[in-house]
C-alpha cells in the first residue's frame, strides 16, 4: 500500500476509513516541500504507509478534523492519533519506528541539528517568494539576493565543519529536512542562487546520489506542468501528470 501517485481528494469527497493496523497514513500533496520531508523519512526508514493526497484549492470539509488549518503534512496512525508540522512528523517517525536512526542519538548533536534548522528558517519562504515574483513578472532581485545570503550562511557551515553533509559524513535527518527546497531550485528558476557556494553544490550532488532522495525525485516536466496550472488557480494542478 502506498498511494503516492493517487488523485487528490476534494471538497465533497468521503472521509477515508480508519488506518489499517500495521500502517501509518500520510495526508500529503505530491508537490508540497513540507510533505516531501515526511515522505523522505518514511522511505528512508522503510515504514509501511499509505498516502492520501489532498486538493489544496478544493479542500474536503472533513480534512479540518485532521488539521485545524487544513494544512499538510499530517500523519494518522491506527489509533487515530494525528501528528502535524513537518519537522514534528519526521521526529515522530524516527522515534517511533525501528531501523536506521536519522536524528543523532547524541543529545548535543541532535540539538545542533535543530539549531541548523533554525538557521534555515528563512529559506522556505524566500524560495516561494522568488517563485511567485518570477511567475508573476515582479521584481525578484532583492529576494534572490536575500536567498543568496542564506545560502552563503549554509556554505559557511559546511566549510567550517569540513563535512559533505550537514550532520557529518553521512546523510542524517537535517539533510532530509533541508532537501525539498534544494530539489526545487531548478524548477523554480533560481538554480543560480547556488552558483557562489561550491560546498553547497557538492552537497546537492551528493544528495542526488542517495537512494531515498532518488526514489522521490519529481519529474521536472510534471513539476512545471503543476506550476503552470497552480499559478492559474486551477484545482487540477494537484493531479497534474497522473493518468486518469
Ligand atoms: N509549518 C508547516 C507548513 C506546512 C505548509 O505550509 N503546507 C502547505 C502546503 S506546501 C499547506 O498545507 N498549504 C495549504 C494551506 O495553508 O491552506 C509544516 O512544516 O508542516
Amino acid at each position: 500500500m502506498s498511494g503516492d501517485a493517487t488523485r487528490t481528494l476534494r471538497k465533497g469527497s468521503c472521509p477515508p476509513g480508519p488506518v489499517p493496523e500495521g500502517f501509518i497514513r500520510l495526508y500529503s500533496m505530491r508537490f508540497c516541500p513540507y510533505s516531501h520531508r515526511t515522505r523522505l523519512v518514511l522511505k528512508a526508514k522503510g515504514i509501511r504507509h499509505e498516502i492520501i493526497n489532498i486538493n489544496l484549492r478544493s479542500k474536503p470539509d472533513w480534512y479540518y478534523t485532521k488539521h485545524p488549518f487544513g494544512q499538510i503534512p499530517v500523519l494518522e496512525n491506527s489509533q487515530s492519533q494525528l501528528i502535524y508540522e513537518s519537522v514534528i512528523t519526521c521526529e515522530y517517525l524516527d522515534d517511533t519506528y525501528p531501523g536506521r536512526k536519522l536524528f543523532p542519538g547524541d543529545t548535543y548533536e541532535r540539538a545542533r541539528q535543530k539549531m541548523l534548522l533554525e538557521l534555515f528558517c528563512k529559506v522556505p519562504t524566500l524560495t516561494k517568494e522568488c517563485l511567485v515574483a518570477l511567475r508573476c513578472g515582479r521584481e525578484s532581485a532583492d529576494l534572490k539576493a536575500a536567498l543568496w545570503q542564506e545560502f552563503s550562511n549554509l556554505e559557511e557551515i559546511l566549510v567550517y565543519q569540513n563535512t559533505t553533509f550537514f550532520g557529518g559524513d553521512r546523510i542524517t535527518m537535517i539533510d532530509y529536512l533541508f532537501w525539498p527546497w534544494f530539489e526545487r531550485l531548478d524548477v523554480y528558476g533560481i538554480a543560480d542562487c547556488v552558483d557562489h557556494t561550491p560546498k553547497l553544490r557538492f552537497w546537492i550532488a551528493s544528495m542526488k546520489r542517495d537512494p531515498t532522495v532518488c526514489a522521490l525525485l519529481i519529474d521536472k516536466q510534471i513539476f512545471l506542468g503543476f506550476l503552470n496550472l497552480y499559478f492559474q488557480n486551477n484545482p487540477n494542478a494537484f493531479d497534474f501528470g497522473l493518468i486518469s
